[in-house]
C-alpha cells in the first residue's frame, strides 16, 4: 500500500517588527485551515515564524532581545496554533527562537519542532549551521547576527518515526550543507522539513547574490535526490523591514524534481501528495547506501586533514 503524506508548505510574507505574536499566530492558523481544507495532514511553516527576522539588528537591551524568544512551547501566545492543529487533526513543523536555562546557563537556539495531529510535540531540532556574524559589519544596511544571538544546535540531526514515515528537520542555512541531509539519510530519512529566511544580499557579492534563487533550489533538490528523500522548504519572504528575502517555497521529490512551488512573495499555501515509496525506490537502486557507499575511502581522505597531495 502506498505510504502517502499529503503535505503543505505554508509560506509567509513579511512580519513587521511591530506585528504582535497574536496577529502572526492568526496568520499561521489561517494557512493551517487552508492546508487542511486542501487535504493536507502536515503543514511546514518557516524558520523563526512567530516574529520578524530580528538578527538583522544589533539589539543590546537584553529584555528587548529576550522578547523575540519563546521560553516555553506552547506558550500563552502560541497555544492557539496547537489547539487549532488538534481541532483540525493536522500536524505541523514550525521554527522559533528558543530561550532555555540549561546547565545553569541562559542559552539561545534557533529551533524547530514537529507536532503530530494530536497537538503533541514529537521532535525538536536546533539549527547547527549558523550563518552571518557575531558583531555588526560595517557598510551593511541589514546585519545578520545569528552567531551573536544563537548557539549552534546541540541535538544533532535526529529523525523521528511519525506520519507513517521517517521524518527529519533542519533550518535554513543547514540546507546548503550536504552533511545535513546525509546524516539524516544514513538514518533512513524519508522527508526533511525546513524553513528559511534568505535575504538576497547575504554575501554582499553581486555575482553570488544574483544566484540566490538558484542556490536555494539547487541545495534542496540536490539534498533530496542524493539522499532519496522528500524535502519541504518553506520561506518567510518579501520585503521585511527593508530586507528583501527570497520566496519560491518548494516541495521536492526524491527524484530531485520540484513538484510544487509558491508563486507569490506573500502568505501562500502549496500542497503535494508525497509518496514515501518514491524514495524507497531510489534507496533500493542508485542510492542503496549499504551497497554503493565506500565509507573506508571517505575516511582515508578525511584523515589526511586537508594535506595538499604531492605534485604528480
Ligand atoms: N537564516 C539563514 O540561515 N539565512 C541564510 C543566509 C544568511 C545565507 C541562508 O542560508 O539562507
Amino acid at each position: 500500500m502506498a505510504r502517502v503524506i499529503n503535505t503543505a508548505s505554508a509560506q509567509m510574507g513579511p512580519i513587521s517588527r511591530s506585528e504582535t505574536r497574536r496577529d502572526t499566530v492568526r496568520r499561521l492558523i489561517e494557512m493551517m485551515r487552508e492546508a487542511k481544507a486542501r487535504g493536507a495532514e502536515l503543514v511546514v511553516f518557516p524558520e523563526l515564524a512567530f516574529t520578524t527576522f530580528f538578527p538583522r539588528w544589533l539589539i543590546e537591551d537584553e529584555a528587548e532581545l529576550d522578547s523575540f524568544y519563546e521560553t516555553e512551547m506552547p506558550g500563552p501566545e502560541t497555544a492557539p496554533l496547537f489547539e487549532e492543529a488538534k481541532k483540525l487533526g493536522i500536524g505541523f513543523n514550525v521554527g522559533y527562537a528558543e530561550l532555555v536555562h540549561e546547565q545553569g546557563k541562559k542559552r539561545r537556539y534557533n529551533t524547530a519542532i514537529l507536532v503530530d495531529p494530536g497537538g503533541e510535540i514529537v521532535g525538536k531540532y536546533r539549527k547547527v549551521h549558523l550563518p552571518g556574524h557575531d558583531a555588526p559589519q560595517p557598510g551593511r544596511t541589514h546585519q545578520h547576527l545569528e552567531k551573536r544571538y544563537f548557539e549552534p544546535g546541540n541535538l544533532g540531526f535526529g529523525v523521528w518515526r511519525a506520519y507513517g514515515g521517517v521524518m527529519g528537520m533542519c533550518i535554513c542555512n543547514d540546507r546548503r550543507w550536504p552533511e545535513t541531509y546525509r546524516v539524516m539519510g544514513l538514518q533512513g530519512v524519508e522527508m526533511v522539513m525546513l524553513g528559511y529566511n534568505t535575504p538576497y544580499d547575504h554575501t554582499q557579492h553581486p555575482d553570488i547574490d544574483s544566484l540566490t534563487q538558484f542556490h536555494n533550489h539547487l541545495s534542496m533538490q540536490a539534498g533530496a535526490y542524493q539522499n532519496a528523500t522528500w524535502v519541504v522548504g518553506t520561506a518567510k519572504c518579501g520585503v521585511e523591514e527593508g530586507s528583501n528575502m527570497v520566496g519560491q517555497s518548494v516541495i521536492v521529490s526524491p527524484s530531485g524534481e520540484i513538484v510544487a512551488m509558491a508563486s507569490t512573495i506573500g502568505d501562500e499555501v502549496i500542497t503535494a501528495r508525497c509518496d514515501l515509496d518514491i524514495g524507497k525506490r531510489y534507496r533500493e537502486t542508485i542510492f542503496d547506501f549499504a551497497r554503493h557507499r565506500e565509507p573506508d575511502a571517505y575516511r582515508l581522505i578525511v584523515e589526511r586533514k586537508g594535506a595538499v597531495p604531492p605534485p604528480m
